[in-house]
Parts: C-alpha cells; sequence; structure tokens
C-alpha cells in the first residue's frame, strides 16, 4: 500500500517548521537520537540548530569534515575565537556531524540502513530544533553509466535495484511502499549553476540504489559471481536504455525519508569510473580527492545563492 504521499506544503507547519508524522514523539518525555549523540532534553535542540538552512550528507566522516571547512570559507563564516570545528556527534561512535552556522554536515556511512537511521534522527532533530525549511543534500560517489569519470550527476529520479520508484521497508511484518520522490525545481537549479567553465560535464538523469557494492551493482569481482561478463553487460546497458546514468547506495531512502517529511532535498554524486568499461575503483587518491570535490561545489554555489538573496 502506499502511504505517505504528502505535498511538502502539508508536511510543515506554516511558519516552515518540520512537522513530525509520528503522534508519540512529543508524549514522551524526551527523544534521544541515539546515533548523533544529542537529546531533547540534554541540549537546547532550538538554541544549536534552530537556524539551520541546510544539512549535507556524504558517506565519509573525512569528507564531511572537508565539507565543513569548505563550506565555512565559502559562506565566509567566522567561528566564535578560540574555538575550533568539532565534531558534534563524536560521541555516538557512528557519525560524525560539523555545523557551520546555517549549514549542517553529517557522514552517513554506506547503504540504506545507515543513511535510513541518519534520516530518521536528523529529520527528528530540525522537528526539536524548529529549524524553518531546511533542504537537504546528499553529496555522494557513485558508478557512472557510460559518462566519463569525475562527471557530476544530479539525480532527477530515483530506482531500486528492481526498477522500484519507492522505498519498500519491512515493518511490522508487511513491506510498506515509500514513494521516492525528488523535487525537479531544486535539480533545474543546481543544473543551472554548472558552469561553461567547469573542467567536467554536470548531467540530470536517473539514480540506481543499490543493496550491494558487487553482486547488488551487476560487478564481476566480489567474492562471488555466478553470472558472466556477457550478462552483466546486458544488465548494464538495459539501465543506459531506461535513463539511469549512475549507481549508488543511498538514493532510494534518502528521496523517500525527506519527502514524506516535506523537506526538500537534492542527490548530487559524482562519478568516479565508467560501469561499462570495468568494476575496479583505481583511480588515484589525489584524482579521487578532486572528483570529490565537485559535488561540494555545485551544492556550495546553490547554498551560496540562497543566502545572499535573504
Ligand atoms: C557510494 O559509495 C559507497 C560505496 O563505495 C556507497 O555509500 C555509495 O552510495
Ligand atoms: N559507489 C558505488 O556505490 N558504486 C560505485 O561504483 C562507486 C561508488
Amino acid at each position: 500500500e502506499e502511504n505517505g504521499n504528502n505535498e511538502t506544503s502539508e508536511t510543515r507547519y506554516p511558519d516552515g517548521t518540520v512537522k513530525l508524522r509520528n503522534p508519540h514523539i512529543e508524549l514522551m518525555d524526551q527523544d534521544i537520537l541515539y546515533h548523533i549523540a544529542l537529546g531533547s532534553e540534554s541540549h537546547d535542540l532550538v538554541e544549536m540548530f534552530g537556524d539551520v538552512k541546510f544539512v549535507c550528507m556524504g558517506g565519509t566522516p573525512k569528507r564531511m569534515e572537508t565539507f565543513a571547512h569548505y563550506i565555512m570559507k565559502e559562506i565566509g563564516y567566522k567561528l566564535p575565537t578560540g574555538t575550533t570545528l568539532m565534531d558534534i556527534s563524536q560521541y555516538s561512535y557512528r557519525y560524525s556531524m560539523y555545523k557551520v552556522g546555517p549549514v549542517i554536515s553529517v557522514s552517513h556511512g554506506m547503504g540504506v540502513p545507515s543513511i535510513g537511521i541518519l534520516l530518521h534522527e536528523m529529520i527528528k532533530l530540525m522537528y526539536h530544533a524548529k529549524a524553518k525549511d531546511p533542504i537537504f543534500f546528499r553529496i555522494g560517489t557513485c558508478g557512472g553509466l557510460g559518462l566519463e569519470p569525475g562527471t557530476v550527476v544530479i539525480s532527477d529520479d530515483v530506482v531500486d535495484g528492481l526498477g522500484n520508484h519507492y522505498y519498500s521497508v519491512p515493518i511490522l511484518g508487511k513491506v510498506v511502499k515509500r514513494p521516492a520522490k525528488l523535487e525537479k525545481k531544486l535539480v533545474r537549479e543546481l543544473k543551472a549553476l554548472a558552469t561553461q567553465d567547469d573542467p567536467y560535464d554536470t548531467t540530470t538523469g536517473t539514480t540506481m540504489c543499490a543493496e550491494d557494492f558487487y553482486e547488488g551493482q551487476g560487478r564481476i569481482d566480489g567474492a562471488f559471481c555466478d553470472y558472466t561478463e556477457a550478462d552483466k553487460q546486458d544488465y548494464l546497458e538495459n539501465l543506459v536504455r531506461q535513463g539511469v546514468k549512475n549507481i549508488e547506495m543511498e538514493a532510494v531512502p534518502f528521496a523517500a525519508l525527506t519527502h514524506q517529511a516535506g523537506i526538500k532535498a537534492a542527490i548530487v554524486c559524482v562519478t568516479l569510473l565508467n560501469r561499462l568499461k570495468g568494476d575496479q575503483v583505481a583511480a588515484p587518491k589525489e584524482v579521487m580527492n578532486e572528483y570529490q570535490q565537485r559535488p561540494q561545489i555545485l551544492v556550495a554555489r546553490y547554498i551560496k545563492k540562497y543566502l545572499q538573496t535573504k
């Protein structure tokens, strides 16, 4: 059954704050956001996070720390004298989170369950903090299909490994389907921020969210493989025909849970390799680091533009 297909305006309060679609939360004495090491009673979440406008997520703690420093420079934010950027969630030993003015930079780990847990807690954090109209971005890496490595892909649609446009979650012994939808307007706005001067392409297309890096993405270099190189090639070429531009591991829950919460969200990933030509991620570290800055640069342009016009 379909669940939670609501338009953004109905899922937020008139002042832009996030509505929680869970009646149990307000009845609780406190809400412990266990995996980000914060709580609604132990911390003044309104004071700490009430000004948040952007929540940027990416896989690794290091990349999100780098992004926090980069966005600080880009928006000209100065930390209070004598303070340094701190990992707010360090004692969770799960995710790393940084806050730079109106921007949160947080790691989500790898795969659907990991980003799913973080999304529950970040959406609740926005609710407790009374943050107004927050926008969520995923800035990530992926495998490309027929694209030059280093290409930036803005997802305009997402599918799972079976081609479904929804997030299937087993809940109380039944599969619940949550529509995985992205804001087309935000996709266009982001695409418009790519420039002729960028020494790489920025494109839009469907992103496939796999449950695994190896067999789940049709690789033949995992610990197991029961299909042929030709089977793999057929599969990947069929994905291309269906408009799939890239493969990663978090797009479906990211699109579905932000949509259900009425939160605007976008996914911007850089391709580390062309999957039509191989499976191994073999680019040198320096090349890889430069690639990984590309989605950050695009999202930083959006954030800067947004903050300048407010
Ligand atoms: C991209 O990179 C990771 C796998 O290497 C995964 O988190 C993803 O979506
Ligand atoms: N991340 C993925 O999930 N797949 C790739 O091929 C590269 C990065």
